[in-house]
């Protein structure tokens, strides 16, 4: 990473890189999302999340994988993601910020299909993890193109300099007590590919998808491997996947 990028985000709390994983892996992605869908009966249900309309048999969609809400502890539980979380290019800039020795702290197929999805409320990541210090930082790698319509990701720029704010509300509702002024956010649109790399302190929030097409993204997060967690929300515990030695070469898993 050159010194520009680094100084925006320590300044910003967020940086984009184009081009990150390249549209032949992104196919790749499509179809193992697909093949993992396929063979959910080996997946623990707690890795999987429904869409709420879904679960509670309020829209049927076309398959089981268009009602899927987020796929967790996918690296740690799957070859191909474990592969994509280890690629060098992108501990190296999560080792630029955060530290040498990683873990990661969690992977996350984030899936947002037409006609069944909802907002993420605004938050900051580390309010789950409460990882201290928080040298932590989340990679948001679009799949399908992000647009403000289908649900791209939306920032307040330099909100990580305020430190954690108070989060309260259940489940996947848990979320900041600050709403931001709408003067203060910014929606990142994306590429197939390209990522946004943001402060695990950065408040972002997601709407949702209003088209008819989908939008994909893979959600991962480094921390520095000293960080301690602390108590997170209800039902919510702290388990890296990962963790990687300051070499490329040495890596196990959690
Ligand atoms: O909807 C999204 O893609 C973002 C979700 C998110 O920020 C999260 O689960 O932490």
């Amino acid at each position: 990473m050159d010194e520009s990028a680094l100084q925006r985000f320590t300044a910003d709390g967020y940086i984009v890189l184009r081009d990150l994983i390249s549209s032949g892996r992104v196919d790749d992605v499509f179809d193992r999302i697909r093949w993992i869908c396929e063979h959910r009966s080996e997946l623990r249900d707690e890795l999987i999340q429904i869409e709420p309309a879904v679960r509670e048999g309020l829209v049927q969609p076309a398959d089981f994988e268009l009602g899927v809400r987020k796929l967790f502890r996918i690296a740690r539980h799957d070859s191909f993601f474990r592969d994509l979380a280890s690629d060098p290019a992108i501990l190296d800039v999560a080792r630029s910020l955060t530290g040498q020795h990683l873990r990661l702290a969690q992977s996350m197929l984030l899936m947002k299909s037409p006609g069944v999805s909802t907002i993420k409320v605004w938050h900051q990541d580390n309010a789950y993890f409460r990882l201290s210090p928080s040298k932590v930082v989340g990679f948001w790698i679009a799949c399908d193109p992000a647009t403000v319509a289908n649900g791209c990701m939306h920032i307040v720029p330099g909100s990580h300099h305020g430190g954690l704010q108070a989060h309260s509300g259940p489940g996947d509702e848990y979320g900041s007590d600050v709403i931001p002024d709408e003067r203060e956010i910014v929606a990142v649109p994306l590429n197939p590919g390209d990522a946004l790399v943001f402060h695990g302190e950065l408040l972002h929030f997601t709407p949702e998808n209003q088209t008819q097409f989908r939008r994909r993204a893979i959600q991962l997060h480094y921390a520095d491997a000293a960080c301690e967690a602390g108590e997170g929300p209800d039902g919510f515990r702290f388990r890296p996947e990962i963790e990687f030695g300051p070499s490329n070469q040495s890596k196990s898993r959690c």
